[in-house]
């Protein structure tokens, strides 16, 4: 907690460290209230760094020093000192061996940062800068370390005791304790370092790698809950598998394990051989999780594992470089997510979330490049930006080196870095020197923040058959960046012909005439000009197809040319892209002027779409998705709160309306076969078009569809179903919402993740009350600050996923939230400070509702002993 104003951290400043630590030992006596750590380091002075005064500093905070040795020799008071966040040593040699003695609370621990309690187990959480709250260190990634850990604690209490590499010892010692302990051959960061001790019980399977090596797996989780592991297993061994053929990477220890435990402040940590994970990204049974919980678990375990190899193998510098890890993991798992199952579905769905998330942060005061060059708390680092936006520059450098140089780039920065820690620029150096590509410019992605916004027009000259698009780029000012350079951008398109097909593309001063389909053109100027010859009509442009860079794109399309591509462009991604565009231009226009009449020609655009049943059901349930009001309200330079969400729903009750009987037809055909539940593309798919036809259906809904929507709920034979018709009867209300709710409170009352989406659904429901609701709930018995999973499902479902209610005029909900932010804040600050980002973008509001959230976001600053979390997001929203 801070009194003064926080420092910030710039990477400008980075030094490599004076010292490094080539192994670590470690003795845990544990015991929730007050566990000792003893650490042994052997440390040495680093050739590679400049000599300070002589003195070392160690990071620790929360620490109770007990006893403190170098070489075997108890320091005196002068030769040591210890304030809140270090520990100097003065005078010490040039290599030595520091032993220090600390104590800890894990159950005071809130935070979950370091070692605390989650139920009844003992779990860490180090990364980003956990590991000085465990011991006495020189946390920072690029000190890589040796680590035994040993373990001891009271053997019924804690019959499971768990750490990083390969168990090498087992055995009981008096008073009922035990110990084990375990070796990890490989050097890591302290942010890599974990220790699980509890009464667990695990499933078991084994892998053997492409090189014949056998691997055991074990996934850890309460007693409770081994019925609902298999999933994540699978999940685990498909995803040791694709990365063998498709990155050429094998698992490297002879043990891997999960473990689930249930107050995770964020979704997984990928420690080295055990990784850690929110229980919600483990545990599925069809009963109990949605198909987006399966796919989530799907992809959350493989971005863990693949982190083995991009994350812990070759670590990151420092935390500037936390999107060398992150952005290229994600990468690697939003494309093992696109081979498992539909790619046209996985793209659709990682652009949607880019728009929402990344685009917006990257409008706000808080923008930041790829590779921040400043921060306050790293922990508010872990954002859209660093992840998503990070992965699509990872995806450009792909698509710019085709598949076979990005994988020798990628073979060549594994074999050269590996077990180092470096930087975003060693990896797009690796990128260059395996395909002789310049990617100089390309680096400002790294570099510059900022949404690119491209700006193409396209003219068609009958007489010479050359159709001309220019295309001109402009990146808006970001905080500390007024000015930028221009992208280098890759630009994928096509030309349609009047039967639909793709045409060839052929510039001007090209001979050969390419095969018809996509081509990648490169946009490097502020402006250019492509000049495509021998078309015998005008076609029908497809820009950005599968969106191959991360930017915004404007270019007048007409709504017959958008109907055109969404009946017949052969990417997938584009057809969506034309519906959504279509559907936002209607939104919109329904926004501006309430009494416009929705025109029958979108109506039959819309059935027509609906009907056809040749394609991917869960594509097709894509493209009648309408945008969300949030996107809507990004798309507003003064948010209209009320006029988005009154137009939403006058749209969704016109569809229902106007199609009823397709909808009906649509819901009734794809029933299901009576087969049990089955987590397939063609499966999902089939239950996402029946359960957004009902959802139209339930907008305006008679005694018949409210009959069918009942019965889903009650006779719904999985956890998708059933929640779907669960939420569209808690919006419907009445007495028939009422009794769907407490039917499924007492259904799952002892399933903890159930139980998180009965307080989603309810913060999440558009009713007026919603506010009294949520305040209600904040009081029921089931309901606990310390969780971070309830927290979001009611705190941060309201203010994130209801914008009607949470921007209710009276600033109701902006009290609501700064209330909690100030309540949570010294529990857990990544929490309250993640909270808190749902109020930093209060410019692009009304006068009246900017100067309640301008209100509420100065009485937050104005508190004392903020946490440096919440400092920040404050202090950089009033910036
Ligand atoms: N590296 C993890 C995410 C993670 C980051 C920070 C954490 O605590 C502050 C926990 C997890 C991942 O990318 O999955
Ligand atoms: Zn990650």
């Amino acid at each position: 907690m801070y009194r003064d104003t926080p420092h910030a951290v710039r990477l400008k400043d980075y030094q490599p460290p004076e010292f490094l630590i080539d192994r670590v030992d470690l003795h845990f006596e544990l015991d929730p209230d007050r566990t000792l750590v003893e650490s042994i380091l052997q440390l040495r002075r680093n050739p590679a760094a400049t000599r300070g005064d002589g003195s070392l500093v160690l990071h620790g905070e929360q620490l109770d020093l007990e006893a403190i040795e170098i070489d075997g020799h108890p320091l005196t008071g002068s030769e040591f000192g210890v304030d809140q966040d270090s520990l100097t040593l003065h005078r010490i040699p040039d290599r030595f061996s520091l032993l220090t003695r600390v104590r800890i609370h894990p159950s005071l621990n809130t935070a979950l940062e370091g070692l605390y309690q989650s139920g009844d187990m003992l779990c860490t959480q180090c990364e980003a800068e956990g590991f000085r709250r465990i011991t006495y260190f020189l946390d920072r990634p690029d000190v890589m370390a040796r680590f035994t850990t040993t373990l001891v604690a009271d053997k019924a209490r804690f019959p499971v005791l768990l750490s990083n590499g390969n168990p090498i010892e087992a055995r009981d010692l008096d008073g009922g304790r035990h110990l084990v302990r375990w070796e990890d051959p490989f050097p890591k960061p302290s942010y890599l370092f974990a220790l699980i001790a509890g009464d667990l019980s695990a499933i078991e399977d084994r892998f053997t790698t492409a090189s014949g090596r056998e691997v055991m797996l074990k996934i850890f989780v309460e007693p409770q809950n081994v019925d609902k592991c298999d999933h994540a297993m699978r999940s685990l061994k498909k995803a040791m598998r694709w990365d063998e053929e498709r990155f050429g990477r094998e698992y490297d220890l002879d043990i891997f394990m999960i473990v689930a435990v249930s107050h995770f402040n964020m979704g997984a940590m990928e420690n080295k051989g055990l990784n850690v994970f929110n229980d919600k990204f483990v545990l599925a049974r069809p009963d109990t999780a949605t198909d987006v919980d399966f796919d989530g678990i799907e992809s959350v375990i493989a971005h863990e594992y693949f982190h083995n190899w991009t994350g812990n193998r070759i670590t990151c510098r420092d935390w500037f470089q936390l999107s060398l890890k992150e952005g290229f993991t994600v990468y690697r798992d939003q494309e093992f997510s696109a081979d498992v199952g539909s790619r046209g579905v996985k793209r659709i769905s990682d652009v949607r979330l880019l728009r929402a998330h990344q685009f917006s942060e990257d409008a706000g005061p808080m923008a930041h490049p790829v590779r921040p060059d400043s921060y306050i708390e790293i922990n508010n680092f872990y954002t859209a930006t660093v992840y998503q936006k990070g992965a699509e520059v990872v995806r450009m450098q792909a698509n710019l080196l085709g598949p076979e140089a990005f994988r020798r780039a990628t073979d060549l920065y594994f074999e050269r870095h590996d077990g180092q820690a470096v930087t975003t620029e060693d990896f797009v150096r690796c990128m260059e020197d395996a395909s002789g590509c310049d990617l100089t410019q390309f680096r400002r992605w790294y570099e510059q923040a900022g949404t690119p916004e491209l700006t193409a027009e396209g003219e068609f000259d009958a007489e010479t058959g050359v159709y001309t698009l220019s295309v001109r780029q402009f990146t808006p000012p970001t905080p500390g960046q007024p000015e930028k350079s221009p992208f280098h951008v890759p630009l994928a398109i096509g030309l349609l012909g009047a039967d639909g097909e793709d045409l060839p593309l052929r510039l001007e001063g090209e001979s050969e005439v390419p095969r018809a389909g996509t081509r990648v053109l490169e946009l490097r100027k502020e402006e250019e000009r492509f000049r495509f010859v021998g078309l015998s009509a005008k076609p029908v442009p497809s820009l950005l197809r599968a969106f191959p860079a991360p930017v915004k794109l404007r270019f007048e399309q007409s709504d017959e040319d958008l109907m055109f591509l969404m009946a017949h462009d052969s990417d997938g991604f584009n057809r969506w892209d034309a519906a959504q565009t279509l559907m936002q231009r209607l939104l919109l226009t329904l926004v501006r002027d309430p009494d416009h009449v929705v025109p029958d020609r979108f109506c039959d655009a819309f059935r027509s779409a609906l009907l056809d049943t040749a394609g991917d059901q869960a594509l097709l349930a894509e493209v009648l998705t309408l945008p969300t009001e949030g996107y809507l309200a990004d798309q507003m330079d003064v948010v209209d709160v009320d006029g988005i969400h009154r137009a939403h729903a006058v749209l969704e009750r016109r569809i229902g309306e106007c199609l009823r009987a397709d909808l009906l037809g649509v819901y009734r055909a794809n029933a299901g076969d009576g087969s049990p539940y089955a987590f397939t593309p063609q499966a999902v798919g089939r239950r996402a078009i029946r359960n957004l036809a009902l959802h139209y259906l339930m907008q305006a809904p008679d005694a018949e569809i409210l009959g069918l929507c009942q019965d889903q709920f009650a006779n719904g034979d999985n956890m998708t179903d059933v929640m779907a018709a669960l939420s569209l009867l808690a919006n419907h209300g009445g007495t028939e919402g009422k009794a769907a709710l407490e039917a499924f409170y007492r259904r799952w009352s002892k399933e903890s993740l159930v139980i998180d989406k009965w307080f989603a659904v309810q913060a999440s429901c558009s009713r007026e009350d919603a506010l009294n609701q949520v305040l209600h709930l904040m009081e029921h018995p089931d309901f606990s600050l310390r969780n971070p999973n309830r927290v979001r499902s009611l705190i941060g479902v309201f203010c994130n996923a209801n914008q009607v209610r949470f921007h209710a005029p009276d600033g109701g909900g902006y009290r609501f939230l700064a209330d909690r932010v100030l309540e949570l804040d010294p529990l857990n600050p990544q929490i309250a400070s993640r909270l808190l980002k749902s109020m930093i973008r209060w410019r692009r509001f009304d006068r009246v509702r900017q100067s309640l959230m301008c209100a509420e976001l100065h009485r937050i600053l104005d508190t004392e002993e903020l946490s440096k979390d919440v400092y920040e997001v404050a202090s950089k929203a009033l910036e």
